[in-house]
């Protein structure tokens, strides 16, 4: 049939009228009373905190501490992660449409680094990481309002953005809709993020983060709840023949998109992208961006271990993106008729490891603007996670780089400091800051290009650091 002018206007007013709609709830939501106020109760993976009972908007008071810890990744192989709450992936945060949220985001003394969070859930400038930067032992505060229902992602937004979400900086809140959900007899929350570990899979011992490879896309690990097998044996989820489960999956990336398929299950409903507009019904695969989530919803008919999966299946079965779902009960033969095995899982992968690649070392920079050229990638790796993008500093934690009398006062002084590390009290243009600089045990290439580009941009005074003084006065390590 041909469209003409009579049958497209139609259509266009119904879907401007949807988006009125749309937009009215949004803004009578902002205009819900407060009633009250409570704590947020808050959860870990894979626990969810209990559904919501009031029928009216209250002030929530949140409160999410960061701590950066060690931790297990895989069998023998540990890892820095940076987490909200204690965990990867953060603790899962439920609250209302309408309510009102005054959010404390707590930077624990002890860790290193200054974070904030981006939450995918608010309508404001960063989704709070304007607002929310945050030095060790300090404690930022903002509120927002819940305009929207859904299921949203949050996460670390400090730079390099990239890095403080590889490291398990991410998780998830649920904003019920005033009519809350279906009841259902268990609730999960998994959350899929892939890793990049200087190491091949499996070499063990304590891994640093790759920055090349986190560039690259190829990680190391695809996990479901921040390690391999945190979803399996003792840990599995379960549930009974009988039984409706409901899992909130998210998507912390940094990078991968996730086709998330549970094995010999079907979805009866998905709330695609966690909407909570328009689920959709009987679905194999739904697929999460990263940054992304969905609800998926299944009925148990038959007993046996139901594995999750990435469908993406070399990152299931070789990099970790496996956890399992044990449902126990009565058979039902006429469902399914059957032997079914409880044993083919392989936490590990098949024990084919990829060789580490060697990368060829880069050509030495010939001259000033190539070593200003190649430092900035050495900035980024190694000290904008501090220092910050443009060299500006965090106030009260991390001096700028960025016009710092302290830095061009002195070459050979700031070799030495970059070099050596800096502890104690120093004076970086009249502010005074008591942290610790670690040492940079950095190539003497690696040095004199960031001390160049550093040198060369943010209005510094264009010094050239070059390879020969760098190596004559640098502290050497032990
Ligand atoms: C873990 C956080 C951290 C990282 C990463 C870091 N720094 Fe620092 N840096 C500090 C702190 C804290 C101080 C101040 C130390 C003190 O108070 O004694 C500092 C001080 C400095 C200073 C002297 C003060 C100034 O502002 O001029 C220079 C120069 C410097 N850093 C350069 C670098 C370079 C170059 C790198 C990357 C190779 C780097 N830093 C990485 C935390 C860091
Ligand atoms: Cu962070």
């Amino acid at each position: 049939m041909k469209a003409n002018i009579c049958t497209i206007l139609p259509v266009v007013g119904v879907l401007l009228l949807a988006t009125n709609a749309m937009a009215a709830t949004r803004d009578e939501n902002a205009k819900d009373v407060i009633k009250g106020e409570e704590v947020a109760v808050l959860a870990d993976a894979p626990d969810v905190p209990p559904a919501i009972k009031r029928d009216h908007a209250t002030k929530v008071i949140v409160h999410l501490e960061v701590r950066e810890l060690e931790g297990r990744l895989a069998d023998g192989v540990r890892y820095t992660f940076w987490t909200f709450g204690g965990k990867v992936p953060g603790k899962f945060m439920r609250i209302r449409e309408g309510d009102l949220v005054e959010f404390h985001l707590d930077n624990h003394p002890d860790n290193k680094m200054p974070h904030n969070i981006d939450l995918h859930a608010v309508n404001g400038p960063g989704g709070g990481a304007a607002s929310s930067l945050t030095a060790p032992g300090h404690s930022s505060v903002f509120s927002f309002k819940a305009l929207n229902p859904g299921l949203y992602v949050y996460h670390c937004a400090t730079a390099p953005v990239a890095m403080h979400v590889a490291n398990g900086m991410y998780g998830l809140i649920l904003v019920e809709p005033k009519k809350g959900l279906p009841k259902v007899d268990h609730e999960y929350y998994v959350m899929q993020g892939d890793f990049y570990t200087k190491g091949a899979n499996g070499e063990q011992g304590l891994q640093p983060f790759s920055m090349s490879k986190a560039i690259d896309e190829k990680p190391e690990y695809v996990v479901f709840n921040g390690s391999v097998g945190s979803l399996s044996g003792d840990h599995a989820l379960t549930a009974k023949v009988g039984e409706t489960v409901r899992i909130f999956v998210g998507n912390g990336g940094p990078n991968l998109t996730s086709s998330f398929h549970v094995i010999g299950q079907i979805f009866d409903t998905v709330y695609q992208e966690g909407n909570m507009s328009s689920p959709v019904h009987d679905v194999q695969t739904t697929m999460i961006p990263a940054g992304g989530a969905a609800i998926v919803e299944f009925k148990m008919s038959v007993p046996g271990t139901f594995l999750l999966v990435d469908h993406s299946l070399t990152r299931a079965f070789n990099r970790g993106a496996l956890a399992q779902l044990k449902v126990s009960g009565p058979e039902n033969k006429l469902v399914y008729s059957g032997k079914i095995s409880d044993e083919v899982y392989h936490p590990e992968g098949t024990g084919i490891r990829v060789t580490d690649q060697h990368a060829e070392p880069a050509p030495a920079a010939q001259n000033k603007a190539e070593r200003i050229k190649l430092g900035e990638t050495v900035f980024k790796t190694n000290c904008m996670a501090c220092h910050q993008q443009n060299g500006q500093g965090v106030p009260h934690a991390f001096p700028p780089l960025a016009k710092s009398d302290f830095l061009n006062a002195d070459k050979l002084r700031a070799i030495k400091v970059i070099t050596g590390g800096l502890e104690g009290k120093v004076v970086v243009n009249g502010q005074e800051y008591d942290g610790v600089m670690p040492a940079w045990d950095l190539p003497d290439e690696d040095i004199a290009n960031v001390m160049s580009y550093i040198y060369g941009n943010w209005g510094n005074s264009g010094k050239d650091v070059t390879v020969d003084e760098v190596k004559a006065h640098r502290v050497k390590a032990e």
